[in-house]
């Protein structure tokens, strides 16, 4: 009984019970129909085309910031290596649909309130962007903390879209959980796809689950609609029955990471468009 007590503490005192652990996946970044038909409208009356001279592959610039409440790495201070392994992920998961990553700059900054409490919407996120956001609007700014706010359990990441830019563009960009990133400590969620989750809202898109099995869903052709959000990752679920089973393996649904395996052509087309009329960058 004693010796099991000290163990655990001692677990807790080397880091190796570092970030939360995480049952369902839940990403903060949610939409309201309302707005999103506002969105789809915007676009579609708004719609940059492409041109003959866009490159194959756009290049788009990551300051990154890391927010610990000391200098631990249970506390949110991951070092530069974690990092290096999340864009290595992050590159992989978006070259079919020719868009990369290139770190530019690392911040590092000591702050309780931010690790803690930097929830979706709330005043602390705010402040911390105001502090920290770096560059324009075709620059991704990224964000780890600890999410530890009772509001917050179970989060693993949220992001703005592209079309919020124009109205609060401080606030852009996406704010993840330190442990997700790739040898983070929130197993079935630290192989670093809550990035590449989170990047793809950056990027213009929605969940696969948006809308349900009615209604526009995603607003991309070629992603099956599914009534819900996947947990896990459930071969064959198929909760609509409209032609597809449930696209458990995209990105923007909430699979474990090791299920997350694609984008569709038709979410490359739309990250494409979003990208070129809303933050000025060719694919
Ligand atoms: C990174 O950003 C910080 C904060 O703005 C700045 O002081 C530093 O010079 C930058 N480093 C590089 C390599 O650009
Ligand atoms: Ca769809
Ligand atoms: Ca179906
Ligand atoms: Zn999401």
């Amino acid at each position: 009984m004693f010796k099991s007590t000290v163990v655990i503490l001692l677990l807790a005192a080397s880091g190796v019970l570092a970030g939360p652990a995480i049952t369902t996946r839940t990403c903060g970044t949610t939409i309201s129909d309302e707005k999103l038909l506002a969105h789809e409208a915007h676009f579609q009356a708004n719609k940059v085309a492409k041109t003959g001279a866009a490159a194959a592959t756009a290049t788009v610039n990551v300051f990154w910031h890391v927010i610990s409440q000391d200098t631990t790495l249970a506390g949110g201070n991951i070092p530069d290596s974690m990092i290096t392994d999340q864009m290595t992920v992050l590159n992989e998961d978006y070259a079919p649909s020719g868009l990369q990553f290139v770190l530019k700059n690392t911040t590092r900054t000591i702050n309780w309130n931010y690790f803690n409490q930097a929830g979706p919407e709330t005043s602390v996120q705010t402040q911390m962007k105001q502090e920290l956001r770096q560059g324009g609007v075709a620059d991704f700014n990224v964000y780890t903390v600890g999410f530890t706010a009772p509001a917050d359990v179970g989060l693993l990441g949220y992001s703005t879209f592209p079309a919020d830019y124009a109205g609060s563009p401080t606030d852009d960009g996406s704010v993840i959980l330190f442990s997700s990133l790739p040898g983070g400590s929130t197993e079935r969620f630290n192989e670093g796809k809550t990035l590449t989750h989170e990047a793809g809202h950056w990027v213009g898109l929605y969940h696969t689950f948006q809308g349900g099995c009615s209604g526009t869903g995603d607003m991309v052709d070629d992603t099956p609609p599914e009534a819900s959000p996947a947990s896990g990752c459930p071969t064959g679920r198929d909760t609509c029955t409209s032609a597809g089973l449930d696209p458990i393996n995209n990105y923007m649904d909430y699979s474990d990471d090791s299920c997350m395996t694609q984008f569709t052509p038709g979410q490359g087309t739309r990250m494409a468009d979003q990208l070129r009329t809303y933050r000025g960058i060719s694919i």
